[in-house]
C-alpha cells in the first residue's frame, strides 16, 4: 500500500479533485465504476503526479495506506450508498470514508451512524467551486469526527483554496454538519444570483441600458464593497456577444432558470427549523416562476399592469441607489443564511463556528467575496451574535443605504418590475426591526377559532378569552 489518499468516482469533479491531490504531492489511488475513466485520467494527466489506478474496489482499497482515506465523488443519492456498500467489506477499523458529493445532510447523518457502528469514520464534506475549484483549490466543509479531521484535515487544507495564506477548509462539526453548511452555501448562492439578476433588470428597465453598459456598471461595482466572484462573472457575461447573432449573449438566452435541488432543500429546512430565509426562498421560487410554467403562459399579455414607463432622469443617482439596495438585500440574505446555520447547529448539537464558515467561503467557492471578511469579523466580535444585521458594521452599512433601498423597491412596484428578493429583504428588515408587529392580531384570531391562547403585554402568563361565551378572560 502506497497511496495516501484515494478517490473513487472520476467524472468531472472526482477527476479534478484527484489531480489536485496529485499536484500537491500526494500519491493518489484512483478508481471508477467504469474503468475507462480511470485509464483516461492516467493517460491525460499521469505526468502531473503519482496515481495508483485500480480496476477493482478490492485493489483500490488495498493500495491505500492505513488508516485509509477514501474520497467518494459520485452522483449524490443511491450511487453514494452503492459505492459505500462496495467499499465496506474491504475497510477496517479507523478507516475514513469521505463523501465529497452534494449529499442531502439527513442522508449524511444516516450514513455516519451506520459507518460509526462498524468502527469507521464517515466524513460528509461540502466541496464548492465546481470543476475549476476542484482542480485549483475548492472551499471544503468537512463534517464527521474531530478525530478523523486530525489526519484528513491537513490533506484537505493543502488542496483547498487559500486567502491571505489561510486555507478555505476547516472542521465544521459532527455527522451532517459539513453537508448542511454546503447546502446553506448553495441557498445563499441562489439568493445572491437572484439579487444580482434583479439589479440587472432594474438597471435595464430604469435606464434602458444595454447589456454591455450594465456590464460596465457591474465591473465598476466589483471594485468596491460588492467585490465578489458572482459580480465579476456577471460583468463578464453581460459583456459577452453571441457569436451567431452578434446580439448581447444574455439577450439570446431563454429566460428560464433551472435548479438541481439544493435551494429547495435549504428552503425546506428553513421551514422545518422555523427560520425566515426569505431571500433564499424568493430566489428559489423566482426560478420556479421563470420555468416554462403554464401560469406564465396564461398571464403573459393578459394581466393588467397599470404602470407607467420608468423614466429615470438622474442616471448616476439611480445606479448608486441600485448598488446600495443590492448591498443591503445581500446583507439580509446572508444574515438569514447564518441564522439558519445557528438554528441547525443548536437543533443537531453541531456547535458550528459561523465566523469560521464565512472564512472558508472567502475563496474557492461560488459565493467568494470581500464582504465575507466582514462577516467573519462580526462573529469574532461576538460569536453568539443573534443577528448579523445587528453587528455594528452591518447596521451602519445597511442604514447608509436604506433610503435608496426604499426608493428602488417602491419604484420597482410602481413601474411593475418584479423584484421578489429585493422587496422581501426590505420587508424582512422592516419586520425584524419593528417595535410591534400585527402578529398580535393573528394570535388573537388563533385564540378565537382554536383556543390557542395568548400572552399579554402587561401581565405574565397565558390566557384565553371565551369568544363564544361572555368574552371574559381565563388564565390558560
Ligand atoms: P456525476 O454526479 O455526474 O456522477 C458521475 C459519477 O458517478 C461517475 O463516476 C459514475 O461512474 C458514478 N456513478 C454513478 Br452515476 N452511479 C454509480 C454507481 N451505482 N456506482 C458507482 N459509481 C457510480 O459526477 P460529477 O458531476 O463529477 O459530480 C460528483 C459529485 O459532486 C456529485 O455529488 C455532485 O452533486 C457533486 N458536484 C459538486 C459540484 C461542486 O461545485 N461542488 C459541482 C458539480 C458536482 P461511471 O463513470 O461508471 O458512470
Amino acid at each position: 500500500a502506497t497511496a495516501q489518499i484515494g478517490v473513487t468516482g472520476l467524472a468531472v469533479m472526482g477527476r479534478n479533485l484527484a489531480r489536485n491531490f496529485a499536484r500537491n504531492g500526494y500519491t493518489v489511488a484512483i478508481h471508477n465504476r467504469s474503468y475507462a475513466k480511470t485509464q483516461s485520467l492516467v493517460e491525460d494527466h499521469g505526468d502531473e503526479g503519482t496515481f495508483v489506478p485500480s480496476e477493482s474496489v478490492a485493489d483500490f482499497v488495498a493500495s491505500l495506506e492505513r488508516p485509509r482515506k477514501v474520497v467518494v465523488m459520485v452522483k449524490a443519492g443511491a450511487a453514494t450508498d452503492a459505492v459505500i456498500d462496495e467499499l465496506l467489506p474491504f475497510l477496517e477499523d479507523g478507516d475514513i470514508v469521505v463523501d465529497a458529493g452534494n449529499a442531502h445532510f439527513p442522508d449524511t447523518i444516516r450514513r455516519e451512524n451506520a459507518l460509526r457502528a462498524r468502527g469507521l469514520h464517515f466524513v460528509g464534506s461540502g466541496v464548492s467551486g465546481g470543476e475549476e475549484g476542484a482542480l485549483l483549490g475548492p472551499s471544503i466543509m468537512p463534517g464527521g469526527t474531530r478525530e478523523s479531521y486530525a489526519s484528513l484535515g491537513p490533506i484537505l487544507e493543502k488542496i483547498s483554496a487559500k486567502v491571505d495564506g489561510v486555507p478555505c477548509c476547516t472542521y465544521v462539526g459532527p455527522d451532517g454538519a459539513g453537508h448542511f453548511v454546503k447546502m446553506v452555501h448553495n441557498g445563499i448562492e441562489y439568493a445572491d444570483m437572484q439579487l444580482i439578476a434583479e439589479a440587472y433588470d432594474l438597471l435595464k428597465q430604469g435606464l434602458g441600458a444595454s447589456a454591455a453598459q450594465i456590464g460596465e456598471i457591474f465591473a465598476e461595482w466589483n471594485t468596491g464593497d460588492l467585490e465578489s466572484f458572482l459580480i465579476e462573472i456577471t460583468a463578464d457575461v453581460l459583456a459577452h456577444v453571441d457569436p451567431q447573432t452578434g446580439a448581447a449573449f444574455v439577450d439570446v438566452v431563454l429566460d428560464q432558470a433551472e435548479q438541481k435541488g439544493t435551494g429547495r432543500w435549504t428552503v425546506q429546512n428553513g421551514l422545518d427549523l422555523g427560520v425566515p430565509i426569505t431571500g433564499i426562498a424568493e430566489a428559489t421560487f423566482a426560478r420556479a416562476l421563470s420555468g416554462g410554467s403554464p401560469q406564465r403562459e396564461a398571464a403573459r399579455g393578459t394581466l393588467a399592469a397599470a404602470t407607467t414607463p420608468w423614466d429615470v432622469t438622474d442616471r448616476d443617482a439611480f445606479v448608486e441607489d441600485v448598488r446600495l439596495a443590492l448591498f443591503a438585500s445581500k446583507v439580509v440574505a446572508y444574515s438569514q443564511g447564518f441564522d439558519q446555520i445557528a438554528a441547525a447547529s443548536a437543533e443537531f448539537g453541531w456547535d458550528i463556528d459561523r465566523g469560521a464558515m464565512a472564512r472558508v467561503w472567502r475563496g474557492g467557492c461560488i459565493i467568494r467575496a470581500r464582504f465575507l471578511n466582514r462577516i467573519t469579523e462580526a462573529y469574532e466580535r461576538d460569536q453568539d451574535l443573534p443577528l448579523l444585521l445587528a453587528d455594528p458594521y452591518f447596521t451602519e452599512a445597511v442604514a447608509a443605504g436604506v433610503e435608496s433601498w426604499r426608493r428602488i423597491v417602491s419604484g420597482a412596484a410602481l413601474h411593475g418590475v418584479p423584484t421578489p428578493a429585493f422587496s422581501s429583504s426590505l420587508a424582512y428588515y422592516d419586520g425584524v426591526r419593528a417595535d410591534r408587529l400585527p402578529a398580535a392580531l393573528i394570535q388573537a384570531q388563533r385564540d378565537f377559532f382554536g383556543a390557542h391562547t395568548y400572552r399579554r403585554t402587561d401581565r405574565e402568563g397565558s390566557f384565553h378569552t371565551l369568544w363564544s361565551g361572555d368574552r371574559s378572560e381565563q388564565p390558560a
